[in-house]
């Protein structure tokens, strides 16, 4: 198992910040911050990358609200965040369109805003329990939604909520359907996959250490903290080396008991964890460099 160095190393690779800021499962009405229409998607971009964020990880909902993968939903949040960030003069961040979806979209709808060629997507590698529910992605649907990233050119974020999911890209790779350099994100805390702790007190090193051992090279890798995890294992994997996605789609509270007010509140919390940690922040062009976007 590779030791990984728990102290801020100053040559390590800069911090890529991911802003998830939508997600399929929440509603506003129990999360009032939570942006839904373009425009609302537009303004929480737009304040997120202000915060430090280089990816905004994206869903996107119908007139109604509801979780959609149709192109036109995709295409006027595309828009509408890409007119805001000029506006406001910023560095267009890398869109990371999501093909997870929401729970019981069949693949080919998930996987169709591929062919809108975003510099990113999310790539899910196996069926799970999700919550009460089961997200299913099945071993020959995985091949062919590989299939599609390698045509329309989109690097995937391997997304991992368990250890077979590692050896599940392992086969991909071994198969030819995926290349070098691999970006992997370990999902943890999702009632289903694995936990980011063996002691149930905390996040624990030694398992997102083993985790991180297991990952085909080269690689650069994020965390993703499920609920009250988020912050926690954002601590752990940054004086690590490992980049950290947050966002309202995996945890709504900024502390115990206070709901965040904006995606970009949780960024730049996580910011004062990065500074804390003496490791600087990417700004989005460096993301592109070390995520291997041209
Ligand atoms: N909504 C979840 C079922 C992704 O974006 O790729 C899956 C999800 C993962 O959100
Ligand atoms: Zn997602």
């Amino acid at each position: 198992m590779t030791i990984l160095s728990q102290t801020a190393v100053p040559c390590m690779e800069k911090l890529i910040l991911t802003a998830a800021i939508t997600g399929a499962e929440l509603t506003k009405d129990k999360v009032p911050a939570l942006p839904i229409s373009p425009e609302e998607q537009a303004t929480a971009s737009v304040d997120a990358v202000r915060a430090g964020a280089a990816v905004i990880h994206m869903h996107v909902r119908d007139d109604q609200g509801r979780p959609s993968q149709e192109l036109k939903h995709f295409e006027r949040s595309v828009n509408a965040i890409r007119s805001a960030i000029k506006s406001a003069g910023l560095e267009q961040p890398i869109l990371q369109f999501s093909t997870g979806g929401a729970v019981g979209e069949p693949i080919e709808r998930r996987a169709a805003p591929l062919s809108l060629k975003p510099e990113m997507a999310s790539f899910n590698l196996g069926t799970m329990n999700f919550g009460d529910d089961v997200f299913e992605n099945r071993r020959p649907d995985m091949r062919s939604l590989a299939e599609a990233f390698l045509k329309y050119g989109v690097v995937p974020e391997f997304e991992i909520y368990d250890l077979g999911h590692i050896d599940e890209l392992h086969r991909l790779i071994g198969e030819g359907l995926a290349k070098p350099p691999y970006h992997v994100q370990l999902v943890l805390g999702v009632v289903g996959g694995a936990l980011p702790y063996v002691d149930p007190k905390a996040p624990s090193a030694e398992r997102l250490q083993f985790l991180v051992s297991q990952l085909p090279k080269p690689h650069s890798w994020a965390v993703a903290g499920i609920g009250r995890y988020e912050r926690p294992l954002a601590e752990l994997a940054i004086p690590l080396g490992g980049h950290v996605r947050v966002g309202l789609e995996d945890n709504v509270y900024l502390r115990k008991g206070v709901l965040a007010t904006s995606n970009a509140e949780l960024v730049k919390d996580i910011r004062v964890v990065a500074d804390g940690k003496k490791r600087a922040v990417a700004s989005i062009s460096e993301a592109r460099g070390i995520l291997g976007i041209p």
